[in-house]
Parts: structure tokens; sequence; C-alpha cells
């Protein structure tokens, strides 16, 4: 794999000072400041948790080592990464510490010190304003400000989601990485599932496939459901029987993190390895929801008509399927596609999974079933990461609810439904960059009736 460089922290420094300025801030005399993640213990014993960066840190240093410091001036566009020495004893159950020399050849700083030389620092810049996170503890900066220090802990979270939001070239391609090593594991899943074996092989089989191809850990505990559990959307248990029949589907929501960008990918399909019956109705609702959207979506497109254009193509679909009856606005009227697509068409991704900047500061959530749950309502813009992943789910108790209610129940061909209600969910998602005319989809998974079925066919059941 070829080398991609440092991580480009100071371009991110540089990118959320400019934010910073234009919310009004001061380019002169003004630091930002912040602690990275520390280890922790599980509960109260000493067992250490696994370490992963916060990601606002992650994205102003490049550093994934626990114990750093950062501090940067916006006036003099410098950034410096601060270690915390490591006392001597500790050489012993951790190792020896890379020199100030080793990180500043592994990280983009303008300068690497200690973190215990931070408050001599702060009192040879100066500054006027320190922005910094408003939980972050000060105590690494000394007693002895500089005086008429004021600490803005309002503006730096916006400025950090305003630059995260959009992603540079050095991160699309950590990102394509992670779909790429992630889309092969799916691709793994799906040939090697066996009727009655267990959601706990598939969900540990996905780990090993991403750990194994450089991933350092999942950016979300995977979701594995067959049968049945497909239509619980946050699903995690995985430790079901996989279904017995062969035209039963599973339900696989999994993504690896790569240098602390993640992927989000989910893929359904049958156990056996060919769609029939409801399941493929179902299925093909679901393909032709996403690519409606795919068709449409490039920079100056709102997400909400997005989300809107999916439950068209899925009220439609319900119709043909004669699960739904009666006219069509009437049907949106009522919201009646909201019972089998209760969730938002998709979300920012980045650093995190649900990446920051969804809403624009001030812009309200839409009170309407379905789209209360939307994770970003704007105009998509170049340079955007999201993913796109409708879904069309039979949930019992929202059937039932719907059912019990004279005015949607009329709606409703309750003979249909009740031969659908044992498909469970289909969710198709991707991950896809908005480019200056549309959008490069970094997820690769097969996801055509056809693909997925010779894909499992070479594989034997
Ligand atoms: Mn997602």
């Amino acid at each position: 794999m070829a080398s991609l460089g440092k991580y480009p922290a100071r371009a991110h420094a540089a990118k959320v000072a400019s934010a910073l300025v234009a919310a009004g801030g001061s380019r002169e005399d003004a630091v930002i400041y912040l602690q990275g993640d520390c280890h922790s213990c599980r509960h109260d014993t000493d067992t250490e948790q696994h370490f992963r960066q916060e990601s606002n840190f992650y994205y102003l240093s490049g550093v994934e080592l626990a114990g750093f410091h950062l501090l940067y001036h916006l006036g003099r566009e410098r950034l410096v990464l601060l270690p915390t020495r490591m006392p001597a004893d500790e050489v012993v159950w951790h190792g020896q510490p890379p020199s100030l020399e080793d990180y500043a050849g592994r990280y983009d700083a303008d300068e690497m010190r200690y973190a215990d030389e931070l408050p001599a620092l702060l009192d040879h810049w100066r500054p006027k304003t320190l922005y910094t996170l408003p939980r972050q503890k000060l105590t690494a900066l000394g007693t002895s400000w500089p005086h008429k220090l004021a600490v803005d802990t309002e503006h730096l979270a916006d400025a950090l989601a305003a630059a995260r939001l959009i992603k540079d070239a050095h991160e699309v391609a950590l990102m394509q990485l992670a779909n790429k090593i992630s889309s092969g594991a799916h691709v793994k899943l799906m040939q090697q599932a066996r009727m009655g074996s267990n959601e706990r092989e598939l969900d540990a089989l996905f780990t090993y496939e991403v750990t194994r191809q450089g991933c350092n850990q999942l950016a979300y505990h995977s979701i594995v459901g067959g049968g049945k559990h497909s239509a619980v959307l946050h699903y995690g248990l995985n430790n079901a029987t996989l279904p017995q029949k062969p035209h039963e589907l599973v339900l696989v929501d999994a993504g690896g993190e790569y240098n602390c960008y993640a992927a989000d990918i989910t893929r359904t399909w049958p156990i056996g390895g060919k769609f029939s019956g409801e399941a493929r109705i179902l299925y093909e609702i679901v393909l032709s929801m996403q690519k409606a959207v795919l068709e449409q979506i490039k920079p100056g497109v709102n997400w909400e008509d997005m989300h809107r254009l999916a439950m068209r193509i899925c009220v439609d679909g319900l119709v043909a399927a004669r699960i739904l009856k009666g006219s069509i606005d009437e049907l949106h009227q009522h919201h009646m596609g909201a019972i089998f697509f209760p969730h938002g068409l998709g979300h920012s991704i980045g650093l995190d999974v649900h990446d920051v900047g969804g809403y624009p500061k001030g812009m309200p959530r839409i009170d309407e079933p379905g789209l209360r749950y939307l994770r970003m309502r704007r105009k998509l813009e170049e340079g955007m990461v999201v993913t796109v992943e409708p879904g069309c789910y039979f949930v019992d108790t929202l059937l039932d609810d719907a059912l019990e209610d004279p005015v949607k129940a009329a709606y409703i061909n309750a003979d249909v439904l009740a031969c659908f209600r044992p498909v469970g969910g289909v969710r198709i998602e991707d991950c896809v960059v908005i480019t200056a005319n549309g959008y490069e989809n970094l997820t690769s998974v097969p996801k055509e009736i056809s693909e997925i079925e010779a894909l499992m066919a070479s594989a034997s059941h």
C-alpha cells in the first residue's frame, strides 16, 4: 500500500483557525489548546481499556497515542505537539518511548516539546485568547498565566465541526482504505455464511478480516441480524442461530476504522445465496430507493429532499407489492411510509461514524415521522462524505400500532402484510464522497441481486 505521507495536522489547524476568524475571533494573540485522551481503566480495576484518540485532537494533531497536548498559535501559524514525559519506572511496563526527534519525524508539527514546558511556552507567547473545548481541563497550563488571558470555550467546537465536515484529499484517501478493507470483509461474510451457524461467527469474522487488513478497530459495534433480527435497527446482541431456511435474510451493518477514519456499510442477503419470494420484493424496493438517491446527489442538493425522495420510492414499492393501498398523496399525508422506513437516510461520516456538522447552527429538526431522526439537514457540498442508507422493515410494534389505528389500518392490506412480516428488514448502506458534479462511491461490496447471487454461488454452502 502506497504511503500517504504525514497526516496534515497543520493544514487542519489552519482551517480551524480560519473558521474561528470567520466567526469573529481574533487571529493575533490567539491560541488553540487541547489535551488528547489518556488511558483509562475498566470500572474500579487497573485493567487498561483499548485506547482510541479523541477525534478533535486527532484532527488537529494526527497523534494516535495517549498523553499528548497541543498548542496552535493562530497568528504565528505554529503547531506545537507536547507528549507527556514518561517516568523512568513506567518504561518497564510500556517500553522506551520515542524521542522528540522520532515524534518530529512522524507527526506534522512545527515543534515538539514535552508537556511540562506548556506554562513556559504560554508565558513566552503571551496570548490574549485561548480557544478550547468546554470540558477541557487546563491544569497542564500551570497557574501563572500571562494576565488577561481570556479562555473561550464557546467557538472552538463549531469551528472544528465546520472544518471536519469537508474532507481533504488525505482524509478521503483514508476513508477509501477503510471502505476497501471493510468491503472485502463484507464479501468474506457472504461467502462464508452457513445456514444454522451463529451470528457470532459472522461478527467475529468481520473483526478478523478488517483487523488483519490494517484497521486498528471497528468504527462501531457490528450489527449482525438473521431473520427477524434484521428488523431491529440497532440490534447488537449478535448471538442467535442464523436462519435455517435458504430464502431468509441476514443483515450486516459493520465497518472498520482505518487511522481513526470510519467506514459504515450495510448489506442484506439471503442465507442460502438466492433471493426469492417476499425477501426479493423487499430487497428490490430498497435497492431502488438507494439508486434513486444516488442519481440525484451532488453539491447544492438538500439532504432532507433526498430523504423524501427515498420515502416516495418506498411508498410506491409498498403499493406495488400490495402491502399499502389507496391514493399516494393520502399515504404520504398520513406518513404511512415512515412505518416501514422509520430512520433517516444517512449522515456525515469521518473521524466519527456519525460525524460532526450534520445540522448548521440554529437549524431545527423536522418534526415528522422518520424525518425527525435525520442526522443531517443541510445542502450537500463538495468534499462531504455521507452515508446513503435507505431501509424498509417490518417492525412488529410499529405495524401493530398502525393496524390498531383505524385511519392507518384503512391503507394496509393486512393479509399481504402478514406474508411479509417474517422477512424482517432490508438496509443497503454505502459511503459516498460528494464531488464537483456528483459523487464517488467509496463502498465496493456488490449489491445487485445477480452480483450477490453469483458471489454466494461461487462459495460452497
Ligand atoms: Mn450509518
